[in-house]
């Protein structure tokens, strides 16, 4: 008799097991930007009037650089379901040019080297620039034709998982870059967390525990170590490919509210420091926690109550 329900009391647990796992399956939608929908390319000749990054938010009082009027890019997609919010957009700052003949791109195209399509941002030897990437719905009150402006609640308040991760697919990069990610509930609640990476010889992906986005991580010193956020602690990896985190500073009202998420961008060399650079990003991913996951934790007990009953009969 007690044999039986200690038998009964492991099969339960490896029900309720079995049907989180399904949950997180069902929560687990490969979505921030598969780079399937083509963009650009955007090209910018003009190194004069380079303003996008030259600031970083090094106090609690100034928003992310914006991306700059000398900035050259656009806007594409209304409801694409491969795009966070449906709209993407993206522009290149060319910053420096001492030969004056070497343009920087930007854009999202599809090629043998990367068959799902792919985010390439270039420079070219000799020169520095910037990318940057916004998610950031459709609203073109807010944003201009072109969607520069960054509309900090476009996305209306989507959730990110925030026991999940961004997963980012880099297919190759020559250099080092820095990568900023910064989420958005509003003007004032966000959070910015800023990367150094590696070279990538080879694709490899990247994880980034979104927990680094909470408030208990906001406005850390600079610098720490290779693939640790003390806190964090083990079991969450930064990062596996890139080197360091830089920074993370968050918005004069606190940190981005994750169940609330108005806007992402992400900034590619956003200090144009790097030269010569060439890079391709496969997708950006998290999970996004849906409606349709609580009404499947239901059905998963529902059925775990079956299984419960049925192994009393035979008992
Ligand atoms: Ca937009
Ligand atoms: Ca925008
Ligand atoms: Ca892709």
């Amino acid at each position: 008799m007690v044999k039986a329900k200690h038998f009964k009391t492991r099969l339960m647990a490896s029900c309720v097991a079995v049907a989180l796992s399904s949950v997180a399956n069902a929560a687990l939608v490969p979505f921030v930007d598969e780079f399937s929908t083509s963009q650009g390319a955007y090209v910018d000749a003009d190194a004069s009037g380079f303003t996008g990054g030259n600031t970083l938010p090094t106090t609690t009082t100034t928003l992310p650089p914006n991306v700059g009027a000398d900035a050259v890019g656009g806007t594409i997609g209304s409801g694409d379901a491969t795009i966070l919010g449906g709209n993407r957009d993206m522009f290149v700052a060319l910053a420096v040019d001492p030969g004056g003949a070497a343009p920087a791109s930007i854009e999202v195209f599809t090629s043998a080297a990367c068959p799902t399509g792919c985010l390439s941002f270039n420079n070219q030897s000799g020169s520095q620039s910037r990318g940057q990437v916004q998610w950031d719905g459709l609203n073109d009150v807010v944003e201009g034709t072109d969607g520069r402006a960054i509309n900090y609640t476009g996305l209306s308040g989507v959730s990110f998982d925030p026991n999940g991760a961004f997963k980012v697919g880099v297919i190759s990069a020559d250099f080092g870059f820095r990568f900023d990610i910064t989420l958005y509930t509003d003007d004032t609640h966000w959070t910015q967390v800023s990367l150094q990476s590696n070279l990538h010889t080879a694709f490899s992906e990247t994880t980034i525990a979104l927990a680094a986005f909470s408030q208990g991580f906001c406005d850390l010193p600079n610098a720490f170590p290779a693939n640790t956020i003390p806190g964090l602690g083990a079991g969450w990896p930064l990062t596996t490919s890139f080197g360091v985190v830089n920074d993370i500073n968050c918005g004069s009202g606190g940190a981005v509210d994750l169940n609330s998420i108005g806007a992402m961008v992400v900034d590619i060399d956003p200090l144009g420091e790097t030269v010569d650079i060439d890079l391709r990003i496969d997708y950006i991913r998290t999970p996004v926690p849906e409606p349709g996951s609580v009404a499947l934790l239901g059905a998963g007990l529902l059925g775990l109550f079956g299984v419960g009953r049925r192994f009393r009969k035979l008992a």
